[in-house]
């Protein structure tokens, strides 16, 4: 990727296709310089906003506005300009060529945020929120890659490496002055306790943080004419999936996503699952199924209370079993209005695949909201907190290699007191940390990043 520096880079920065005004970015040491060739202006004043036309020599292009940005106090660190042209897309294209044919060159994906990370305007965890704050599907997911943006993630890392930087001074002087003691070995590990368990606590809100960027797949299944297809349809609040008394109505995976307390939820309605059927739209949606409950979050297997178990309820439990699924399973009582005839856990065994019961009635709608909630605390979200923020799969992995450096710095202090060893292991646990936030990060890694966000961006 050419992600050369010294070019100044040009993008279109809202959605393509006609729009009432789109925003054109201009970015780089020549930004003013181009923009001056192309840009006619009667204002006379210095402000930063300026209406006037766009030209192709004499020729006017369109009539825009130009906001002038001047370096450092920018998005990028470099002066900038933002041009609002009307939203058509041959507009845009024009005005974009005479930047390019004027010295600018097309941005790459996530150009303009790479920038102000090399600005140092943004560490690498705030650069890479901000293309979560735009994928972000909820609000209260929204509010937490905002959070990071600002740096409520970044500052903690940041303390943590601050402190262990702290008490790598103290092992590098005793290492250089064996006989003095500058910190005793239980202080050491004091402090180490301390910032094991930090990170701990960061790690803790990775599940969260996978929840809310990605929700939480929820796939109904049971067999024909359970409710399964009366429970998307009340969870979703209308009528989506077609419900009737015939066994076998739903042949096909019928899903929709809805925003429960700021998560995604994505429920997927599925065919009932029987033994006995000849019917081959039935059988084929039986293997969809089967298929769609491998990509689950969590599964609601659902019973009919009204009547007793079946062979059919068996056959889920043995293929349920059999399939050794790792997914989270609820069991849902439905069709508790009418008088209950099923006893689920003596006859299917059913503490070996689940250790919940909810008890729900489409018909009257009782249930559903302990049944969601139910679904947010076994996928292990707890309720929404203000100072949320997000930590990544990246951040993740060099989280645990930290923790794993620290505890294994511990161990050598505590068994050893060798300060040498607990020196290398206590560095490589502040190299995680630095590339947490981008420092001395590999290139390769910031290419990855930076080119899974949008161009303009
Ligand atoms: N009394 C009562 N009837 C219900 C309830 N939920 C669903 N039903 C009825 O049960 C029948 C089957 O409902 P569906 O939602 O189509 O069942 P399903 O599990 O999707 O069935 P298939 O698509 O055939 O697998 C319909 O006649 C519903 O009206 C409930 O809570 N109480
Ligand atoms: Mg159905």
């Amino acid at each position: 990727m050419n992600y050369s520096k010294e070019d100044s880079i040009a993008a279109l920065a809202t959605a393509a296709g006609k729009s009432a005004i789109a925003v054109i970015r201009l970015s780089g040491k020549n930004a003013f310089q181009i923009i001056n060739k192309i840009f006619k202006t009667n204002s006379k004043s210095s402000q930063q906003i300026k209406y006037g036309y766009i030209v192709d020599g004499t020729e006017k292009k369109d009539e825009v506005i130009c906001s002038f940005f001047k370096k450092p106090h920018t998005y990028t660190g470099e002066n900038l300009v933002e041009i609002s042209v009307h939203g058509n897309p041959i507009i845009i294209n024009e005005v974009l060529n005479l930047l390019y044919k004027n010295g600018a060159r097309s941005a790459q994906p996530g150009e303009f945020t790479y920038r102000a990370f090399l600005n140092g305007k943004k560490d690498l965890a705030e650069a890479e929120a901000v293309c979560d704050l735009i994928t972000s599907k909820t609000n209260a997911s929204i509010k937490a890659a905002l959070n990071n943006i600002e740096g409520l993630f970044s500052s903690k890392v940041k303390t943590i490496k601050n402190n262990l930087t702290n008490l790598i001074a103290f092992m590098e002087a005793n290492l250089d002055h064996p006989d003095i003691v500058f910190l005793s070995c239980e202080e050491k590990l004091l402090r180490l306790d301390s910032y094991i368990k930090d990170i701990q606590n960061l790690l803790k809100t990775y599940k969260t943080s996978k929840i809310l960027q990605n929700g939480i797949k929820v796939v109904i299944i049971g067999k024909p004419n359970v409710g399964k297809s009366s429970l998307l349809n009340t969870i979703i609040g209308k009528n989506k999936a077609i419900v009737t008394n015939i066994a076998g109505t739903t042949t096909d995976v019928i899903e929709e996503t809805i925003n429960y307390k700021g998560i995604p939820l994505t429920i997927i309605d599925t065919a009932g699952i029987r033994g006995h059927n000849k019917n081959l739209i039935e059988l084929l949606g039986q293997k969809k199924t089967k298929e769609t409950i491998k990509t689950a979050d969590i599964l609601l297997w659902m019973f009919d209370g009204s009547i007793n178990l079946d062979q059919n309820d068996l056959k889920i439990a043995t293929f349920l079993k059999a399939s050794k699924l790792t997914v989270r399973i609820i069991a849902v009582l439905n069709k508790t209005d009418l008088p209950l005839k099923l006893s689920i856990d003596s006859a299917l065994d059913i503490n070996q695949l689940t250790s919940t019961i909810i008890k729900i009635s489409t018909k009257n709608e009782t249930g559903i909201f302990n049944l969601l909630n139910e679904i947010t605390k076994v996928a292990g979200f707890s309720d929404f907190v203000n100072d949320r923020f997000m930590i990544n799969s990246r951040h993740s992995i060099l989280l645990q290699n930290a923790l794993n450096s620290l505890i294994k710095t511990r161990e050598i202090l505590d068994t050893k007191d060798a300060d040498e060893i607990a020196h290398f292991e206590i560095v490589n646990a502040q190299t995680a940390l630095n590339e947490i936030l981008g420092i001395n990060t590999n290139q390769d890694i910031l290419d990855t990043i930076f080119s899974t966000f949008c161009i303009g961006k």
